[in-house]
This record gives structure tokens, C-alpha cells and sequence, in this order.
């Protein structure tokens, strides 16, 4: 594999794995602004950073179980409605590195910087199936198809060199209320090489597994994709199975991610003076699921704050109202006085009233995903 032609980038982002290029910005970049900038934007690669040359002879082949199979060049992707939809992406890896302290799990380290806000804009991946003869909110088209796979172009090992895939319901692929997107450019700009150039999909609310990069081909099919990322890879499994015992087929692909929040004003450890503490975060949740409310305690988990929540600064978060964001994640604060060296911990409630596990050892998997514990930090006083 060649790694001659990866694009460049910011200098402070953690490195966690070189080739392919796995990275993730300081904990401080993802609270410093509501919508990640792209080069504090976790990048996560499975093979070498696709080329592409010729954006006029660039495109997507639909085919499969549909009547009118095509190429869909990106005059033909631009020329739809375009859609500016905010969107929270997280690696169902994000915080792996956390698990991996009770037991050592498999995969790429992980702080908790795996994730990010950003404005995805393109076109809906409903309407681009209507050019393929296929309606809005089809479950399955007349010669069967039930999902959408997705192919790029990259090269991974996993896949023994063959291109990354995954595949979603054909059902959530007709939704235009679901919101999947082939997009073309990030927070207003044309998509980097990094995130996807020049077509990838976004899939709200989803682990961004599914998010294909450097989009291929499109295809419509029976079965869920049968890939390795869909197939052997990203499911969850109980504590209780390890590398001898595993069955992949026992369990589904992950598709929306769990409520999670984490404090990213604090390192895992710190020194402060005595005083006011002021902590921030970001809280967010799958499938749609708005943030009811996000809980601090400044003394290790007995008694608990609310903190308070915004997508835009100044303006409190309501997750029932209209205007929030509800595939975005809300930022959160929350101060005490602090006296004496201490535990602070962060969890979240979604819109479902799903919490947050207390331990990451009830959650332990071995393939180290969907970290969503409570988030803790410790805090030296020095006096
Ligand atoms: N798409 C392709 N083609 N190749 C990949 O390696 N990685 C996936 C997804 N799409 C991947 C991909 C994973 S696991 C994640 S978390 C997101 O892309 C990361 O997107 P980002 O690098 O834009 O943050
Ligand atoms: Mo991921």
C-alpha cells in the first residue's frame, strides 16, 4: 500500500496509529467551538487517502436490484436540492483507550476526541435514489432490495486490499427525514481529501462506520452488506466473549450510537488552585435522540448538578425545541468551588431516557467499542 500522496496536516492533532492515519485533536479543540473546524476533525482511515484526479470523469455507479442502473457524475449531484445538515460524527472506537485500561481490548487508541460537529452539505440520498426509479420511503424495491451498500475506493487490509463498505436500510436510505447525504463539502467548504474528496456519505446519528468515504458505487441488494467492517467488526459484544469464543454471526452491525458525554476542559489528571472551577463538554446521542440533561458532580459521584447546555452560544438547549439541532451534539457547562483534590464526572440523559453505564467494566467488549461510562477526571488541589 502507498502512503506516498497523504494529504497534510495540523500539527497538534494526537497521532494514535501513522498508516493508515488514525488522529484526533486536543480535548480543549472540541469545546472551543460549536462546529469543529476541519483540521481539528478526527480523521479515521482504514488504507492509504484515496486520489482522486479528474473530478469531471469521477463517478457513482447505482446498480443492483433496481430498475435503471447509472453513473451519477457530480454535475448530476449538484444539480439536486442541496442540504446544509449539522451533524455529529463519532468513531464507535471513541474512548477505547479508557476500556482498554480494565482489559486490553483490540483496535486503534482512542482519547476521547473521536468525534465531531460539522455543517455536512450535499444532496439527500433519497433524491438521489429517485433518479435510479426508486420512491421516497421504499422498504424494499420490486426485485427485492432491502439495503444500500456503499463501496469507496480505498484499500484496506481488512478487506484484503479491496475497497471499504458498509450498508444501511434501503428504508432509512429513502427517508429524506433521515437526512443521509452524499456530501460534498464540509462546514462550507469543497470535502478535504482527508474527509472523503470528493463524495462521501453521512449517515446521522450513526456510528461514523457507516459514513462512507470516497464514495464508489452504490449498490442495492437483499441482505445487509456482507463486508468485513459490517460483518467482523464494530458489533457488540457481551464481557463475556473473548477471542476463542466470539461468533460474529450472533450479533447485528452497530448502527446508532449510544448517549455519551465527556468534560474536555480537563485531562484525565490535573493540578488547579482552590476556587471556582468552571468544566465543559459535549453531550450527544443516536438516532435523533435530543440531550434531556447532563449531570456534573464535583465530588466523585455522590451528589449531582445539572449542568447547562447550548448548540449556540448564549442560547440555552431545549431538546423538544424545533430550532435545535437534533443529529448535533450540545456543548455543556457547569462550575462549583472546588476546596480540595477531588473526583469530577460528567453523564448524560438522551431524549429516551437512556443513561449512561457507570462502569466501564459492565460494558466491556472485546473489540473495545461504545465507551459511553460515565466520564471521570481527577483534580489535584494544591494549596
Ligand atoms: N470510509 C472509507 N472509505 N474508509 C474508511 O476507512 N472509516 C470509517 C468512516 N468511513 C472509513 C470510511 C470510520 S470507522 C469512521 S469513524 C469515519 O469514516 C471517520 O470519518 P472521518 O475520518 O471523516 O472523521
Ligand atoms: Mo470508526
Amino acid at each position: 500500500s502507498d502512503y506516498s500522496r497523504e494529504p497534510p496536516r495540523h500539527p497538534s492533532l494526537q497521532i494514535n496509529a501513522k498508516e493508515p492515519f488514525n488522529a484526533e485533536p486536543p480535548r480543549s479543540a472540541l469545546v472551543s467551538s460549536y462546529v469543529t473546524p476541519v483540521d481539528f476533525f478526527y480523521k479515521r482511515n482504514h488504507g492509504p487517502i484515496p486520489v482522486v484526479d479528474d473530478i469531471h470523469s469521477y463517478s457513482v455507479y447505482i446498480s443492483g436490484l433496481i430498475e435503471n442502473p447509472k453513473h451519477l457524475f457530480m454535475k448530476d449531484i449538484r444539480a439536486l436540492p442541496k442540504y446544509n445538515v449539522t451533524a455529529t460524527l463519532q468513531c464507535a472506537g471513541n474512548r477505547r483507550t479508557a476500556m482498554s485500561k480494565t482489559r486490553t481490548v483490540k483496535g486503534v487508541g482512542w482519547d476521547v476526541s473521536a468525534i465531531g460537529n460539522a455543517v455536512w452539505g450535499g444532496a439527500k440520498l433519497a433524491d438521489v435514489l429517485e433518479l435510479v426509479g426508486i420512491p421516497k420511503l421504499t422498504g424494499a424495491t420490486k426485485s427485492g432490495g432491502k439495503h444500500v451498500e456503499f463501496v469507496s475506493v480505498d484499500k484496506c487490509k481488512e478487506e484484503n486490499g479491496g475497497p471499504y463498505k458498509a450498508s444501511i436500510p434501503l428504508i432509512q436510505a429513502t427517508n429524506p427525514e433521515a437526512d443521509v447525504l452524499l456530501a460534498y463539502e464540509m462546514n462550507g467548504e469543497t470535502l478535504n481529501r482527508d474527509h472523503g474528496y470528493p463524495l462521501r456519505v453521512i449517515v446521522p446519528g450513526v456510528i461514523g462506520a457507516r459514513s462512507v468515504k470516497w464514495l464508489d458505487s452504490i449498490n442495492v441488494i437483499t441482505e445487509e452488506c456482507q463486508g468485513f467492517f459490517m460483518q467482523k467488526d464494530y458489533k457488540m459484544f457481551p464481557p463475556s466473549v473473548n477471542w476463542d469464543n466470539i461468533n460474529w454471526s450472533t450479533r447485528r452491525p452497530q448502527m446508532d450510537f449510544p448517549v455519551q458525554c465527556v468534560i474536555c476542559s480537563l485531562e484525565d489528571v490535573n493540578a488547579i488552585k482552590p476556587g471556582k472551577v468552571k468544566i465543559t463538554g459535549y453531550a450527544a446521542s443516536g438516532g435523533g435522540r435530543g440531550i434531556e440533561r447532563v449531570d456534573v458532580s464535583f465530588d466523585g459521584g455522590k451528589t449531582w448538578i445539572e449542568a447547562s447546555r447550548y448548540q449556540r452560544t448564549g442560547i440555552p438547549y431545549i431538546s423538544e425545541h424545533t430550532s435545535s439541532e437534533k443529529w448535533a451534539w450540545v456543548l455543556f457547562e457547569a462550575t462549583a468551588d472546588v476546596q480540595q483534590s477531588t473526583e469530577i464526572v460528567a453523564k448524560a440523559v438522551d431524549s429516551a431516557a437512556n443513561v449512561q453505564p457507570e462502569k466501564v467494566e459492565d460494558i466491556w467488549n472485546l473489540r473495545g467499542i461504545l465507551n459511553t461510562s460515565w466520564h471521570r477526571v481527577q483534580v489535584r488541589v494544591g494549596h
